[in-house]
Parts: structure tokens; sequence; C-alpha cells
């Protein structure tokens, strides 16, 4: 990095900001679901002092308002490896492998994110990004004819591609460069009503399964949600409908605790848009296109691998009870059934921790900092309250919540079914690179914070 350039940190924000501000243009509700979070999280933290003592202690505060996911489906292992050197530019990078194949929908996708502490801190911006698997599309003349189409398209704009190199070579990009970049690769996520192929393709396409359709009839992988964060999903999700918009009948993942866990997450349905198909005479047809959404999202603790297992295992006991149908009809005995299988996970910060569920950050209370000794392990010293201990957030996403996202945007009569063939392998080497594990960095960041107490105790003690 040249003293010139700007952060990684400050590209993504920037993107980030542009992003929001171009889907808020493109889908007013979008905008409207903006209003009704920032109310929700400004009576929540009003109500819950404590909530938001922690959250500005440990620097959580100031990024939730800005904070938000969006996702992207591409076509091929092209574009997919070109969105990891873009993304890269902005420091974020792919975390995690995901088989939507077992929930019916022919895709396998990625996180891209921040991964450092500071980084997350400065700007948790992430893109659920998937890539369309054609292996699993039956019919083999379709699978050739949308192969074809994929391959004539370029979804990148030739100064975004440059910029990336750019950036690649000289290790950063100047602020000038960066904000050109930002409006470059803004290009890649835009709407086009105007769609790639004819009407009679869009429908074979669309009858394989909608989102082959959504994949391979346009000009590039238009950003299909962008979802900001809440700190209480239900009242969003109850409040909803006084504004005008309607929720998709269940909340996804984990039900409402008091120390909530991993990620909860409810939508809006696809709205119906107009697009138009060119026929070979060149002629233009008006037809639509649903493929649009809004969605938000609460995000908890981030759990350890035996916590994780831990919460496979109550949601899948819960579906056992209850699966929830697409219409909302039985959504009720669902949430009860999820309640009563998660009694089960422990609902104090305490329990967590000494279960070694989650995933802590450390830091020093007042008494530590005033103490002129270090007595023992992290443990000990939470036990002499010379050490407190926060919640560090879930970063990532969950298989099952967003299979459930998918299918209620994909329209009722659109479950199908796939072999389930999990292929990160593939995957990865589509990518040009590994996925990262998400235990790792959440390990390394508790990790880091331990260090820190001890080392500032030590210092103490000396
Ligand atoms: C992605 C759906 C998954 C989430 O938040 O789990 C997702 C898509 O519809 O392309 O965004
Ligand atoms: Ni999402």
């Amino acid at each position: 990095m040249k003293p010139d350039h700007v952060s990684t940190s400050d590209i993504r924000s920037a993107f980030s900001a542009a992003m929001s501000a171009m889907y808020r243009e493109e889908v007013p509700a979008y905008g409207t679901l903006m209003e009704l979070v920032a109310r929700v999280n400004d009576e929540t933290l009003a109500a819950q002092p404590k909530l938001k003592e922690r959250l500005e202690a440990t620097d959580y505060l100031d990024r939730i308002s800005e904070e938000r996911h969006g996702a992207i489906r591409l076509g091929t292992a092209a574009e997919l490896s070109t969105m990891a050197r873009v993304f890269a530019v902005m420091g974020m990078y792919p975390v995690g492998y995901y088989d939507l194949s077992t929930a019916g929908v022919p895709v396998h996708s990625t996180a891209f994110r921040p991964i450092g502490d500071a980084e997350l801190k400065r700007n948790p911006f992430r893109v659920f990004t998937s890539l369309l698997r054609l292996d699993l599309i039956a019919d083999e003349d379709l699978r050739k004819a949308a192969a074809d189409i994929l391959a004539k398209r370029k979804i990148f704009t030739d100064g975004a591609v440059a910029l990336a190199e750019k950036a690649e070579r000289d290790g950063g990009l100047n602020k000038d460069d960066a904000q050109r970049f930002v409006s470059e690769v803004l290009e890649t996520f835009r709407w086009h009503d105007e769609a790639n192929v004819d009407a009679a393709m869009y429908h074979r396409l669309h009858d394989a399964h909608r989102l082959i359709a959504d994949v391979v009839s346009f000009k590039g992988p238009h950003i299909n949600h962008l979802t900001p964060r809440t700190l209480d999903i239900d009242r969003v999700q109850a409040l909803m409908p006084d504004y005008d918009i309607a929720p998709k009948a269940i909340v996804e993942g984990p039900p409402t605790r008091s120390c909530p866990i991993l990620l909860r997450q409810t939508s809006f349905k696809a709205l119906e848009e107009p697009v138009s198909f060119r026929n070979a005479e060149g002629i233009w047809e008006e037809g639509s296109h649903t493929a649009r959404f809004g969605e938000i999202e609460q995000r908890g603790i981030a759990l350890t691998p035996k916590g994780r297992a831990l919460y496979d295992r109550l949601l899948d006991q819960s579906r056992k009870i209850v699966r929830p149908a697409a219409d909302g009809s039985n959504a009720r005995e669902y949430e009860a059934a999820l309640a009563q299988s998660f009694a089960e996970f422990p609902d104090e910060w305490s329990a967590i921790r000494a279960q070694g569920l989650g995933y802590f950050t450390y830091s020093l209370t007042a008494k530590g900092n005033a103490a002129a000794t270090n007595h023992g392990d992290i443990d000990a010293l939470i036990g002499q309250g010379l050490v407190q201990f926060d919640p560090i957030v879930y970063e990532d996403f969950l298989p099952v919540s967003a299979a459930g996202i998918f299918q209620s945007n994909l329209g009722d009569g659109a479950q199908q079914e796939f072999v389930a063939s999990p292929n990160q392998q593939r995957f990865e080497s589509d990518l040009g690179m590994k996925v990262l594990n998400e235990f790792d960095h959440y390990a390394g960041i508790e990790q880091a914070s331990i260090d820190a107490c001890l080392r500032a105790l030590s210092k103490q003690d000396a």
C-alpha cells in the first residue's frame, strides 16, 4: 500500500453506500424497510440501555445502522473468479461454502466479507454470492444453450477490470481511482430491464427452474436484495404490514431468545417487474420477471463448532415435528416447535461461555484496569471480576435459512428436488482459491482479545 492509497475498508464502505443508494432508487420498498429498521433500532436501544452500553463499549454500535448484506447469482466460473478479484480490492474474501442443491436450488455459494476484527467493525458489508450449477439441469440441450448464452455476456466494465488489475499490481488504489472503481463496479450490480434472450428462451429457462431464468436471461447479476440489520426482528416483522410490506410467513433461523445466537432473517416477496425480450426480428416484446426482494436480519453470537452442532441438531429436531409450509398456514405450530426444541440451548451468556458454545471477546473491567496482579487463567480472572466478556457477532450465513429465503422468492410452486451433491472442490476451482473457514476467524479474534487482557495485566504486574 502506497502513502496515497485509501484503505480497502474505505472502498468497501463507499461501495456499500453506493449500492444502498442505487437499490433504494430501484426498489423503493427497500427504503421503507430501512426507515422501519432505523426506528426499531432506536427504540430497542432506548429500551435496553445495557445493550447500548455493551455495543458502544465493544465498538459494535456505530456499524449497526451502516450494516447490510446483499446477494448476487453468477453464471460462470470466469464471472466468479473475477468477482473474487473485485471484492478483494474492497477487502472482502470468500468465507464458507453453502450447498443449496439439498434445498432444491441449483446453486452453490460463498459469502464475500471482511475478515479482521478492525475491518469488520469499520464496515462488515458482505455479499452472498451464488454460482449457478448447470450440471444439475437434466435437459442437455437447454444446458448447452444456457452455457452458450452465458459465455457471450460480459458482466464487468473494462474500467472495473483495469482498476482491479491496477490495485493488484500496486497493492491498492488512490482516492480518485477508488472512486472510479466504485462506480464502475456498481454497473455490474445494476438492474437491466432488457433481457439478453427472447421470450421463448426465457420461458424454457424458467420452466427448468426460475432461478436459471434469473441468472441466464440478463446482462448482469443484478443485486437481488440488500438486507439491513435490526436489533429486534420480531418487532420489525410485526410492524411490516403497517408500512405496507407483506413479510414472509416465518422468521428463518433460531427462535426468539434473550441471548440471540447466529442469525435470524425474514424477507418480503419479490416484486413482479416489467422486462422486455427481443425476438429474432429485433422486435421488443413486453413481459415480466420476479427476482428482487427485501430482507432484514438480526445477528447474534457466533457459535463454536460445538454450539453449531447443537444448533443444527435442535433445528433438525424441530423441523421433524413441523416443516414450515410455504403458504404460512402452519407458522404458529412451527414457531412453537422451534421454541420447544431450542429450550435445550442455554440462554445466558455465562452458560453459553462456560459450555464452550459461543465465541466472545474479553476485556479488562474497571477493577481489572486498576489491578496490580495477574492471577491465573481467563476463567479465574473473570471469577475475580477483572475481566468481562461480550459476544462476538456472527458474520456469516446459514444454509437452511438461505434456502428458505431463496424459496420464498421463487414462488410456492417452485419447490423442486435435486440430488444433493455438494461440490466444494469444484466451487473452489471455479473461484480460483479456497474458501476460508469461518470458525478459524472467530477463534482468532477471541484468542487475540484473551492475549491482550493477559498482556495488559502482566504489564500492570511488573
Ligand atoms: C440468496 C439467498 C440467501 C441469505 O441472506 O441467506 C441470502 C439469493 O436469493 O440469491 O441472501
Ligand atoms: Ni440475504
